[in-house]
């Protein structure tokens, strides 16, 4: 979610007139009820979360996961709804980094075009019925959100799902500059992922306007080979704003 401060007075009236559609909060000491689990802080439906599975100890990636997902875990309930067009967290960009012959992690990839889509949350889950940053396609590329531009995705409650492409040329070897144009590329163990999320830093940098509340929100990443299998992917964790070093097990 991203606050235009123009939004922020609606929001504030909204939340202290409107408690009834908002999630329970909790934390290790305050269990959610059962059939419940607890992200971010706050409670929900089990069945509303698309499961993943962590890799324990010294278990590595299987080879061929190409597919990468970016599932909202920023809270939204009817409040914020009311509050913002820019619901949940807001992906700018991906990068893809592999150790070199040297050791050395380099930019090889990022969001690769024309293979991101969004899928909605479970049925229960509250998401927003308006969110004008919603193209899949701004989240692929390189990381290019800059003043007004709308070159990002809320992800509403839902899921960011996508490829990540070879930058095309030799000389993209950052992360404004690489592609993704070239072939799809699997993950594998030791690579390293950056997600840019649209945060305060975003504002400080003059990427996003000086009026916007652009606190760092948080979701949850996985992989997976094949995103139509019943396969429950690999979690490679829950991160908040933009984040570099996500390490692939
Ligand atoms: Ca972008």
């Amino acid at each position: 979610m991203v606050l235009q401060l123009r939004w922020l007075l609606a929001f504030l009236l909204v939340a202290c007139s409107n408690t009834s559609a908002s999630q329970a909060v909790c934390s290790d000491s305050l269990p959610c009820i059962a059939g419940q689990s607890c992200y971010a802080g706050y409670c929900q439906a089990d069945s509303e979360v698309k499961l993943c599975k962590p890799l324990y100890g010294d278990a590595h990636l299987a080879p061929g996961a190409t597919w990468l997902a970016i599932t909202d875990r920023a809270p939204l309930d009817t409040a914020t709804c009311a509050a913002t067009v820019q619901p949940g967290a807001d992906i700018d960009a991906v990068g893809l980094y592999r150790p070199d012959s040297n050791g050395v992690l380099r930019l090889i990839a990022v969001g690769h075009p024309g293979s991101a889509s969004w899928l909605a949350p479970a049925v229960a889950t509250p998401h927003c019925t308006t969110n004008t940053y919603a193209d899949p396609a701004t989240a692929t590329g390189p990381r290019d959100q800059s003043g007004d531009a709308k070159n990002f995705m809320s992800l509403n409650g839902g899921t960011l799902l996508l490829q990540l492409g070879l930058c095309s040329q030799p000389t993209q070897t950052e992360i404004t500059t690489c592609d993704g144009a070239g072939a799809v590329v699997a993950l594998q163990s030791g690579d390293e992922l950056d997600i840019y999320e649209i945060d305060d830093y975003y504002v400080a940098m003059g990427r996003m306007p000086a009026t916007c509340a652009c606190p760092p929100e948080d979701f949850q990443v996985s992989v997976q080979q094949d995103p139509s299998s019943t396969d429950d992917p690999v979690c490679l964790g829950l991160y908040t704003g933009t984040t570099s070093h996500i390490h692939v097990p």
